[in-house]
């Protein structure tokens, strides 16, 4: 008898993937590798069944023998254990970015003389429809809410990029990398005051008021399905944020951040160059209770940010803000630093640690970014947060464009600094 191996990440088993499934069992025994939550999160969308419910629905399949997990996109641990005679796939991974993944397939196949077998892919516009329908199932407030909760049981580390408007939100949402077999995405989106009050072109200074903030998430949530926080300053008087937390939560956004300052709010990143007061433990210890009163799902988070280092008041006094905002109910702690040395982050996260392994630390590594995931993630961290890049990066390319053109009195130089016209004109499809 002949063995066959095939890998699903579908959550939707429609009759072209029955289809195939059927001629793959025609050709021997057929064992299928059902990819984790995590993996297919990282390079498609996050799963609407989970990877226990998948392998039931694949093993209940006529003529499939047994299943497996597969936790990589790469197929290469499981052929070279179970070594089938064929692996089937459909063949839309000529291209793109499964195509390494592949070639990978077809190199290890050759090492023992197995064979690839391709069906031709359908892609009829019924299937098409059944996967719209499933992303935007997935921006559903309520869908999109706990996703990061899941994200921080799945992963080790959940990296998060800035976005301030649906093009930024669509680039958090769409870029993917694949290197040595494994895809990365972002996990969600973090909409910063800096780079919402930027793009109003205003100071982070709270000027920017929450009605215009919910209007950016709302431009972000049309287009995209990843899970956002957001940066919410102070949270603002106690009697506000109340109302800004049931808000959030009925928007369906996952979490908000707020910072122990009070008074005028300046961002962090200018240290002891501004005045900033930093609140009482007591009075922020109260704010976090009441959000956390307020807040009627178990997936909404509310996360303190402890601005200590930041202020130059030490790290005991990080320390203390941490187990006390955790002890009011916070359930996370970001702790922030403007120094390009790590090593307070690394302090700080080691004598957290060493007495609480639970709640989730948040990192903003903007000036402190020799420092990679996987470090963070060895030192304790689990969400990584790149705060402002994509500004950062917009910023002085558009500026460049436009005194080109004031020097040149005409576009033609600045046009190799742009995207084509038609790029541009195809870069959002119509639905
Ligand atoms: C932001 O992005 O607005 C932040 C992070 O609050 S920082 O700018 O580093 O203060
Ligand atoms: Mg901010």
């Amino acid at each position: 008898m002949k063995t066959v191996y095939m890998s699903f990440s579908t959550d939707l088993l429609h009759s072209g993937h029955i289809a195939i499934l059927q001629k793959a069992a025609q050709l021997g025994e057929l064992t299928v590798g059902v990819l984790t939550d995590q993996v297919i999160a990282s390079y498609k969308r996050f799963p609407l069944l989970s990877y226990e419910e998948r392998v039931s629905m694949l093993e209940n399949i006529r003529g499939v023998h047994k299943v497996v997990e597969q936790n990589s996109l790469s197929y290469a641990e499981n052929l070279r254990k179970l070594k089938p005679d064929y692996v089937v796939h459909g063949d839309d991974w000529k291209s793109g970015i499964q195509k390494p993944i592949r070639d990978e397939v077809v190199a290890i196949l050759g090492e023992y003389g197995g064979q690839l077998v391709e069906y031709p892919y359908s892609n009829e516009e019924k299937y098409q429809a059944l996967e719209e329908r499933s992303r935007a199932h997935l921006s559903i407030p309520d869908i999109r809410r706990g996703r990061l909760r899941k994200l921080l049981e799945m992963k080790p580390l959940v990296s998060i990029i800035e976005a301030h408007s649906g093009i930024t939100g669509l680039i958090a949402e769409k870029t993917t990398v694949v290197t040595d077999g494994k895809a990365k995405q972002f996990d969600g989106m973090w909409v910063s005051s800096l780079c919402d009050s930027t793009a109003k072109g205003k100071p982070d200074i709270e000027l920017v008021d929450m009605s215009s903030r919910l209007r950016t998430i709302d431009d972000i949530m049309e287009v995209t399905t990843k899970p956002i926080i957001l940066d919410g300053d102070t949270g603002g008087l106690i009697e506000h944020f109340v109302y800004n937390v049931r808000t959030l939560e009925r928007m369906g956004v996952s979490a908000v951040i707020i910072e122990d300052k009070t008074g005028l709010k300046k961002n962090s990143l200018f240290g002891t160059e501004v005045e900033q007061t930093q609140d009482s433990i007591e009075h922020f210890c109260e704010k976090i209770a009441a959000g956390k009163k307020a807040v009627k799902t178990k997936e909404f988070m509310i996360i303190a940010r402890i601005e200590s280092l930041i202020l130059e008041r030490g790290m005991e006094d990080a320390l203390a803000r941490a187990f006390a905002f955790v002890k009011a109910g916070a359930d996370g702690i970001m702790i922030h630093s403007r120094k390009k040395d790590p090593a307070e982050i690394f302090e700080f996260c080691e004598k957290f640690r060493a007495k609480d392994a639970i709640t989730p630390i948040v990192v903003v590594p903007t000036s402190f970014n020799t420092v990679t995931e996987e470090e963070f993630a060895a030192r304790g961290v689990n969400i990584v947060i790149y705060a402002n890049q994509l500004t950062r990066s917009a910023f002085p390319a558009m500026q460049k464009v436009a005194t080109t053109i004031l020097e040149t009195h005409r576009a033609k130089e600045a046009d190799d600094l742009c995207m084509p016209i038609k790029e541009i004109l195809t870069l959002i499809p119509e639905e």
